[in-house]
């Protein structure tokens, strides 16, 4: 075997191995995109049938390691869903509207009553507990994701009327 071409193989040998790592990397960064943020236990709070608006309740996870948002959330059948917040003002709870949600990296926002909520407001027809709702939530990093939650009881939270 020549010099030249000993040192030709040696170098197609290394290139090889260098595309198969990289290879090997980008499926692990791949699956690990796949998955930025897992959604649990979404769920409705039951309301008479002439409320004016339902709180819609879930854990967020996210996986990454940079902040991501909740930047709104869509479904059929009401005239607006916002995000909001309920603050302890002096203590007089208070309802705020939230531009979006803020999901720490690699941490959790837990959305429950008197706290975090989406406000699902002026329904067409109030679900009765057991029905699932398909909400569709979108995030600041341009994905989404549909859940569905179901409509149970749920704990009583501070009353204000904003809506
Ligand atoms: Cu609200």
């Amino acid at each position: 075997m020549s010099n030249h071409f000993k040192k030709t193989l040696f170098f197609l040998i290394a290139l090889v191995s260098v595309t198969f790592a990289n290879a090997a990397s980008h499926t692990y960064q791949n699956n690990h995109v796949n998955k930025p943020i897992s959604i649990t236990d979404p769920w409705i709070r039951s309301a008479p049938a002439n409320a004016p608006a339902l709180g819609l309740f879930l854990r967020i996870n996210n996986h990454t390691d940079q902040e991501l948002r909740l930047i709104s959330a869509h479904t059929k059948g009401y005239k607006r869903i916002e995000l909001h917040r309920t603050i302890d003002s002096h203590g007089v709870m208070k309802m705020l509207k939230q531009t979006f949600m803020p999901i720490p990296a690699k941490g959790e926002l837990h959305l429950k009553p008197g706290s975090w909520h989406i406000m699902l407001i002026g329904p067409e027809r109030v679900p009765s507990e057991g029905e699932q709702i398909s909400v569709n939530l979108k995030f600041n990093d341009g994905s989404a994701k549909m859940i569905k939650a179901s409509v149970r009881k749920g704990g009583m939270m501070k009353h204000h009327s904003i809506h």
